[in-house]
């Protein structure tokens, strides 16, 4: 039987994104929360040459946030982004969750293989955090445009502390700012199209779980809180997508 319903999924394609509730157990969220802080703390015994990691600003501000290059850069609760992530086998036994490879069946056919374009953290350390200015999830540098994220909070996810925010139904409006590599629109282009009165706030339980369309219009704060807004954020894309920059993916499913 499906573990998507029909209804739900209309539910998504008018409005560009689905709830789909608690998918990480108790244990496994514990898990996941352990080995992240575990990667943060330099003590995972992962390749850090193989991870991307960025450490968070201390300003707020985007353009103040840390070099994203690959490898450790100290031993700090502090970073912001963390990418590379199939390379944890934790993380990808999760990123092989059945519900996700029935979600990318049904987005991308049952035939099509499926790799991950990227296995990101992203992170809100506790009373610190960057904007992350309203964007849409597209590069340039594909030869096709990835469909799909699935994004999971490790902590609980609220407006206080840094929670995603949406523009419901814009992934309808198609990619707006396709002159940027990876879609951030301008200042102008968000207060068209992502004025206050039009964000929702999607406040989340650790271990919930959104689908996201990734032409949905999003964004998200600093974090006001003494709790981490920690996050797991996958994005799931055909396996036949080919990369300008001669990226190399891992193979999810198929
Ligand atoms: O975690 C966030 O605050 C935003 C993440 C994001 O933009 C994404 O997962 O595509």
């Amino acid at each position: 039987m499906a573990l998507i319903s029909t209804e739900q999924w209309m539910r998504f394609e008018n409005d560009g994104f689905l709830r789909l509730g608690r998918i990480l157990n108790d244990s496994d969220l514990a898990g996941l929360q352990q080995r992240i802080d575990d990667i943060m703390l330099g003590t995972a015994p992962v390749d850090y040459a193989r991870m991307l990691m960025q450490l968070d600003s201390t300003t707020g501000r985007y353009q103040d946030a840390g070099v994203q290059t690959k490898g450790h850069k100290g031993a700090t609760l502090g970073y912001r982004k963390i990418q590379d992530l199939e390379h944890d086998p934790l993380f990808l036994a999760y990123t092989r969750h059945p519900v996700f490879r029935e979600i990318c069946a049904r987005v991308y056919g049952e035939e099509t293989p499926i790799d991950s374009f990227r296995a990101m953290f992203m992170n809100k350390p506790a009373l610190q955090g960057t904007w992350l200015p309203w964007h849409q999830d597209r590069w340039s540098a594909l030869d096709r445009d990835p469909l799909i994220t699935l994004w999971t909070p490790l902590d609980p996810a609220t407006i206080a502390n840094g929670c995603i925010q949406v523009i419901v139904g814009s992934h309808k409006l198609g990619v707006i700012n396709p002159a940027h590599p990876s879609a951030f629109l301008t200042e102008d282009q968000a207060q068209i199209y992502a004025p206050a009165e039009k964000t929702e706030y999607l406040e989340m339980a650790a271990g919930e779980v959104v689908l996201l369309h990734n032409w949905l219009l999003h964004a998200s704060d600093v974090n006001h809180t003494a709790i981490p807004r920690r996050a797991y954020s996958v994005c799931y894309m055909d396996g036949n997508t080919r990369s300008a920059n001669n990226e190399s993916f891992v193979r999810l499913f198929g």
